[in-house]
């Protein structure tokens, strides 16, 4: 069904507690936990409990776990102290674009100076 979690995926098995990560973050649809390689001094993914290949998909078919997933980019960030310079919100959508993991996911990106456009 959609939306159910994926046994061969990543992200649905740290949500489930499979696999470790260092979570930073959580709410009754969200998950968020800090990335193995981060790029910023604070890197931290959020993503929905909920199991959608990428961030279009889910906004398409479930809107509210999409905003949630928003609204928890921004509580990260105000937990991370990085509201008040400037954080990024990406959301790499498809192999061209860098994704690599396919379960939706915002990355969270502050704490140095952040470059436009990204690379
Ligand atoms: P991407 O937008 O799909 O490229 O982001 C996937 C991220 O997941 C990437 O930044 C990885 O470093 C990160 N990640 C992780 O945090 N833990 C893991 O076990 C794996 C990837 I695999």
């Amino acid at each position: 069904m959609a939306g159910e979690p994926q046994a061969d995926c990543l992200f649905c098995k740290i949500v489930k507690g499979e696999v470790p990560a260092t979570v930073v973050h959580e709410t009754e649809t969200t998950y968020a936990f800090r990335d193995i390689n981060p790029q910023a001094p604070t890197h931290v993914l959020v993503i929905p409990k909920v199991h959608y290949p990428d961030a279009a998909t889910l906004a398409a078919a479930d809107p509210q776990a999409a905003a949630d997933m928003l609204t928890a980019a921004g509580e990260i960030a105000a937990q991370e102290k990085i509201d008040g310079t400037g954080f990024r919100i990406v959301l790499n959508t498809g192999a061209g674009a860098g994704q690599t993991v396919f379960h939706a996911h915002a990355h969270v990106l502050g704490g140095r100076g952040l470059q436009w456009p990204p690379g």
